[in-house]
Parts: C-alpha cells; sequence; structure tokens
C-alpha cells in the first residue's frame, strides 16, 4: 500500500454532494480514505471570474500505481459529468493528486508533486488539517502557507472520521 493525498473541489451544483460523492466513488474503489481534512469555502483562484469553491484534501492508501489513481481520479470526474471546458474554470468535481509517498514524476499526463501546492492556499489549508508536517519539494507546507494570503477562506465543517466518508 502507498499513502498518497488528494484535493478535491468543486463550485457547480451542490458542492457538498459532489464532494460526498467523490468520497464514496473513491472508497468504492482501490482507495482507502484514511483521513479527510475539514471542508472549506474558499474564493477563486485564477482568472475566471467564478463562484466560490468548496475544498477538501484527503489521506488515502492505495494499491493502485501513480497513472493508474490519476487515472481514477479523471475517470470519476468524468463520471460526475465534469465537462473539461476551460482551464481554471468552473467545475462539478475537480480531483488532483497532489502527492505520493516521495514519489517524484514528470511525463506528459503527470506531475508529482502537484506543481501548484506550495502556492495555493486554497489546498494549504485543509492540507494542513491532516498532514501538517509534510514537506514538498524540500519546503514545510506550513512555511509555504505562512507566505499566502488565506484571507477569504472558512472553514465550514469540520469533517467527520473517515469511517463515516463511506469507507467501512
Ligand atoms: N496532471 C498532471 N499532473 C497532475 C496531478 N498531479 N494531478 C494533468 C492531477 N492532474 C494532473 O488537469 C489537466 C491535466 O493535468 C490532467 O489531464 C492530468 O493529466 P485538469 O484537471 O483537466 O485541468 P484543470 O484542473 O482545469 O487545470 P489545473 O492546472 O489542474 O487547475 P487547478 O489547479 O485544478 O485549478 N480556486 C479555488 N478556490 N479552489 C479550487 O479548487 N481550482 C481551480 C482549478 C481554479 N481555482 C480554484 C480551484
Ligand atoms: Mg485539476
Amino acid at each position: 500500500m502507498a499513502e498518497a493525498y488528494l484535493a478535491l473541489g468543486a463550485n457547480l451544483g451542490d458542492p457538498f454532494v459532489a464532494l460526498a460523492e467523490a468520497r464514496n466513488r473513491l472508497a468504492q474503489s482501490q482507495v482507502v480514505i484514511t483521513n479527510a481534512s475539514g471542508l472549506y469555502r474558499t474564493p477563486p483562484f485564477g482568472p475566471v471570474e467564478q463562484p466560490a469553491f468548496i475544498n477538501q484534501c484527503l489521506r488515502v492508501e492505495t494499491t493502485l500505481a501513480p497513472h493508474a489513481l490519476l487515472d481514477l481520479c479523471l475517470d470519476i470526474e468524468h463520471q460526475m459529468g465534469r465537462e473539461r471546458a476551460e482551464r481554471w474554470g468552473p467545475r462539478r468535481i475537480d480531483i488532483d493528486l497532489l502527492a505520493y509517498g516521495e514519489r517524484v514524476i514528470a511525463d506528459d499526463r503527470l506531475t508529482l508533486p502537484h506543481p501548484g501546492i506550495l502556492h495555493r492556499a486554497f489546498v494549504l489549508v485543509p492540507l494542513m488539517d491532516i498532514a501538517p508536517r509534510l514537506t514538498i519539494a524540500g519546503t514545510a507546507i506550513v512555511d509555504a502557507l505562512a507566505r499566502l494570503d488565506q484571507s477569504g477562506i472558512v472553514q465550514i465543517d469540520t469533517g467527520t472520521s473517515p469511517s463515516r466518508r463511506g469507507n467501512p
């Protein structure tokens, strides 16, 4: 089993329903959710004007190799009706693979660790809930977060235990 971190984001329809469905679909695959952050409302990051997001991070254990885990995330996005129209645009669900153990990968399909992590408060705030001592590419996430603007990020749910998030 390998340990990995996933970031979930949603800002169309009912984001809470979308996040719950994504967690359930992950847990029904070869993924065990071992910890889940709180749910955070976050201002949209990037150039596109769009509704606020709900973001959450998960720690998972999986027998899937990194590219297979990416494919599972992309399949779930697809099954949940995400249309890849606009880069950085609104989406019912976005599932990014943040890190997979200590693996470093840079090919045409997968970059690990995810290159945006250290620059995005909407990822680091929930990630701090479940991995406060995590280091990405030699930088402690707590130090990276201290340099970022966290204004407008509001915790709206402290989360529940993994067993209530769709795992047996
Ligand atoms: N890909 C490569 N590495 C990875 C990885 N580690 N994890 C490739 C996931 N995917 C990875 O992704 C495009 C391709 O990236 C995939 O096919 C995969 O092969 P995508 O999800 O289709 O594209 P995207 O999500 O539109 O672009 P990108 O750059 O992933 O954007 P982000 O970072 O996901 O930004 N604001 C707030 N507050 N909260 C958000 O969640 N999200 C976005 C989207 C913008 N603003 C946001 C939020
Ligand atoms: Mg993405």
